[in-house]
């Protein structure tokens, strides 16, 4: 340690000083404390010094060491503030400006099969309901005349939370949005018209399942409602979505544990080409599983089943979109790849309304 390391701190400091940019910081800290560096050259003649010596000199050369680190530190913050303030002083937006000539977004399928869904329902009088993705098992499966000990709650192949909440409650990830129609019914009461549309997860995944997907459900509770209300409400639904009026329905009977009768829908398709088309009755595919809800699904939500009634329906959104729009690969759906979204997005612009149609032309 010498008076000569004194002065060469001040002159580094200075030089910190002056510094315009964090190249010249760069600099200033390699010449000094590099390996090179006259810092680490005087920490390296501590251990030829004798105990005494060492004593002295140690503490001075770490002060200077400190000293100056905390100098550049300093200065580097500095020199990127000023440097983030330039930037967001020039990077401002003028929002009076036009919009570029060319957005580059597009709306994803599912969103969009989602809008015209909420579009061709709401003409027919149902609102939108939301609800929680984590829930609770009463209102996932129990409510749903899924008790614990019912083969289709081991069907579900659940997403479980390790814990229960405060009421005891197993916790999970929805496997449907029938919860979401039970907390309707438990809040709104009747009489009730609403489609349930949004994320649902599932443990499963290969080429047709995702571990998590899309579904919609509608719900309607009212009085005297049997099937033919169902059917009407299906077909005309069907109708909308696939635009085409020679849409013919074939109704199956099936089983849910939450309704009763369970019905499966299948829509009729032609080929042309080859290629499947939703129209005509060459053939048959499954789109929609309904019923009439089961009695003791509307008891649990509160409701009294010798005076309410009502029927209910749910799909798959994504499956749908692939229906209409001509997907072939579910995992696509979630991989984020832009080259696809620019491929089968939609324009921003092209929002669904039944004046100008809901679907958008190919
Ligand atoms: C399918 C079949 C279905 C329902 C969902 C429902 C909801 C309540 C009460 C009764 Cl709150 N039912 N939902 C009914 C029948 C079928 O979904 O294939 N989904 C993908």
């Amino acid at each position: 340690m010498s008076e000569s390391d004194e002065n060469r701190l001040a002159a580094a400091l200075a030089r910190l000083d002056a510094a315009g940019d964090v190249s010249e910081v760069e600099a200033v800290r390699i010449d000094a404390l590099g390996k090179q560096g006259w810092i680490s050259q005087a920490l390296k003649t501590l251990g030829t010094m004798d105990p005494e010596a060492r004593a002295a000199a140690a503490p001075r050369i770490q002060a200077l060491r400190a000293e100056l680190s905390d100098a550049i530190a300093a200065k580097k913050d500095a020199l990127e503030a000023a440097e983030l303030s330039a930037r967001l002083a020039a990077e401002t937006i003028d929002l009076t400006l036009p919009a570029p000539e060319a957005p580059r977004g597009t709306i994803h399928p599912v969103s969009q099969v989602m809008d015209e869904l909420a579009e061709i329902f709401a003409d027919m009088g149902f609102a939108v309901a939301t609800g929680p993705e984590i829930e609770d098992g009463w209102h996932n499966f129990t409510a749903l005349n899924m008790p614990e000990s019912h083969p289709a709650r081991a069907m579900h192949d659940t997403f479980y939370f390790p814990d229960r909440n405060a009421a005891g409650e197993e916790m999970l990830l929805r496997t449907h949005t029938s919860p979401v129609q039970i907390r309707a019914m438990q809040e709104q009461g009747a009489p009730l018209r609403i489609i349930a549309p949004g994320r649902v997860y599932r443990s499963d995944s290969d080429a047709t399942h995702t571990p998590m997907f899309h579904q919609i459900e509608g719900l309607v509770i009212d009085k005297g409602i049997h099937l033919g209300h169902l059917k009407w409400t299906l077909e005309t639904f069907l109708r909308a979505f696939f635009e085409r009026d020679d849409v013919t329905l074939r109704l199956r009977p099936s089983y849910f544990p939450f309704t009763e009768p369970s019905v499966e829908v299948d829509v009729g398709y032609s080929l042309v080409n080859g290629k499947r088309v939703i129209g005509g009755s060459e053939g048959w595919m499954e789109v929609l599983g309904s019923g009439m809800v089961n009695r003791r699904v509307i008891a649990a939500a509160g409701l009294d089943p010798d005076e309410w009634q009502g029927f209910a329906f749910g799909t798959g959104v994504d499956r749908l979109a692939m229906l209409k729009y001509g997907m072939d690969d579910l995992r696509a759906f979630f991989d984020g790849d832009v080259r696809w979204l620019a491929h089968y997005g939609f324009a921003a612009l092209d929002v669904p309304t039944l004046s100008a149609g809901v679907g958008v032309a190919a």
